[in-house]
Parts: structure tokens; sequence; C-alpha cells
């Protein structure tokens, strides 16, 4: 490199950082230059102060009409809020209306019922009163009937009680009597030493054993003559004693008979047949006529036969 070159070049680069230097002075005088501007030039200040206004101006209409969208679109959504409020508001009303319509109606229907019951419940008070209200004279009757009735009762009780007295009397002399017949009753039978002549006794009763022969109707008849009636046998006892007293092969008529009704024995006396002593066979209603009287045998036995047969028979009576 020569020096020229090297002059060239040291100036070059003194003449670039005298051009740096004096471009960074130009920036820090700019302020000065516009502040020189305002304070010096009017015109030129008036117009950047015009500048500076349709700039605000613009900045502020700008403003305005986003603020203005902005209010718009709020005010459409309050709008819109207060629609749905509304209708919200109108349906919830409508839904009041309906339920309370609904609890009207079922009230008026619970009190048209109430109504009702307390409807009856005064007719029934009413048909009471009138009840009551017949009742005084129909009851007031009755009641004076009754206290009548007990005044009477209270007046008969001394008679009442007389004749109470009168009835123990009367018990007591009843008894008295029936005492004095079973000591009657008893002395007749001490005093039943004996039967009629030809009767024969046992066990305080006299018993007749015929020597001839009827049919068992006449037999009847006889002993009935005598007070007495055809045998009844009443124990085995007794029937053993009528069976001693038969000799060999005769038989004699009992008091028992089926001639009313075939089969339906009856004693003379109205007892029904209870103890039996049938011989063999019997009683078997044999013959044409058929056989509805009971004759005896000396073995004790009885036979149905006829009753228009002709045999013994024997009468019973008391002693
Ligand atoms: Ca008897
Ligand atoms: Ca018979
Ligand atoms: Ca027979």
């Amino acid at each position: 490199m020569s020096q020229s070159e090297g002059a060239v070049g040291t100036y070059k680069k003194w003449d670039f950082d005298a051009r740096m230097e004096v471009e960074k002075q130009d920036r820090r005088k700019v302020p000065k230059g516009v502040l020189s501007l305002l304070a010096f030039s009017p015109e030129r200040a008036i117009t950047l102060l015009y500048v500076l206004l349709a700039l605000a101006f613009v900045l502020f209409t700008t403003l305005a009409i986003v603020n203005l969208q902005r209010v718009s679109a709020a005010w459409e959504a309050l709008e819109q809020a207060r629609t749905r409020s509304e209708n919200s508001h109108a349906t919830a009303w409508h839904n009041l209306s309906e339920v309370q319509h609904a609890l009207d109606q079922q009230l008026s229907a619970e009190l048209e019922v109430i109504h009702s019951r307390l409807l009856n419940v005064s007719r029934e008070v009413e048909n009471a009163r009138w009840k009551m209200t017949q009742c005084k004279a129909g009851c007031g009757k009755e009641l004076s009937d009754r206290v009548r009735v007990l005044e009477e009762r209270d007046t008969l009780e001394p008679v009442l009680r007389q004749l109470a007295e009168v009835k123990q009397e009367q018990s007591r002399a009843s008894a008295l009597l029936d005492a004095a017949l079973e000591g009657t009753r008893n002395l007749s039978e001490i005093l039943c030493t004996s039967c009629p002549a030809g009767w024969q006794q046992f066990a305080k009763t006299c018993y007749f054993f015929s020597d001839t022969t009827k049919p068992w109707p006449s037999a009847a008849d006889f002993c009935a003559g005598f007070n007495a009636h055809l045998a009844v046998i009443d124990s085995e006892q007794e029937n053993k004693f009528l069976a001693n007293h038969i000799m060999g092969n005769r038989v004699f008529w009992l008091g028992l008979t089926d001639a009313h009704k075939e089969g339906d024995w009856q004693w003379v006396d109205g007892r029904s047949l209870s103890l039996t002593f049938w011989n063999s066979g019997e009683p078997n209603n044999v013959g044409h006529h058929g056989e509805d009287c009971v004759t005896i045998y000396s073995s004790g036995h009885w036979n149905d036969a006829t009753c228009s047969n002709s045999e013994a028979w024997i009468c019973e009576r008391s002693c």
C-alpha cells in the first residue's frame, strides 16, 4: 500500500465517521427543529395542529363507532335477555295460573263435598230435633205410664208380699199334705197284710188267678169289675211269682196286646213294653186272625195268641 492510498483510506474513514457524527447530531437536533418549527413557523404549527386534530377526530370517531357497536350489541343482548325474561315470566305466570286454576277447582270440589256433608249433618240434627219434639208427647206419656205402673207396683207391693206369703204357706201345706199322703200310703202298705179272698199277695200287690177261661176282652172286663186289670209284669221277680202259681200246662192271659197296631206291644195300664220273656219263636202272630194277646206259661215264657181264644187270666191290683 502506498502512502497516498493510505491517506485516501484515512480520509475516507474520517469522512465516514464525520458523516455519522453529523447524522447523530442531526438526529439530536430534530426536536430542536420541530420546536423551532412550532416556535418559529405558526402556519406549519397550525397545519400540524390541524393534522393532529384530524387524527384525533378520526381516532375519536373510530373509537365512538367501535363503542357504539359494542353498546348496540350489549343493548341487543340486553333486549334479548329482557325478552327471554318476559317469556319466562309469561310462561311462569301461565303455569302459575294453571296451577291456581287446578287448585281452585280441587278446593271448590272439596268445599262442595264438605258443604254436602254439613247439609246431611244439619238434616240429621233437624230430624233428631223433630223426633225429640215428637217424643216429648209420646215419650212423656210413656214415662208417666211407667211412673204410674211403678206407683201401682208400690201400691201392690204389700198385696204381692202377702200373696207370696200365702204361696209359701200353700207350698208348706202342700208339702205337709204330700208327707201325710206318703205316710198314709206307707200305712196302707203296712196294713196290707191280706188280699181279698181268693187273691194272692206279692210285694204289696194282689193277684187273682182264674179257674175258668174267657176270651182276652172278657177277662179284661172281669178284672175291671174288681178295680183291677190284667197282670202287668214289672220285674223278673213278679214274672217268676206268677209262673210259680201256674200249674201244669195251663196258660193265663196277661195284660199285654198289640191289637191296636201289629208289633206295637202295650200294657193295659198304658206303659210300653221294655222287659220281655217271650218264648222261643214268639211272638209269631200266626193264624188267619193273627195273634194280638199274650199268655204266660208255667215256665214263665210268653206267647202271643188269638185274642178270641178262651184262656184263664190273671188280675192285678194294688193292695
Ligand atoms: Ca205288675
Ligand atoms: Ca199280633
Ligand atoms: Ca204265638
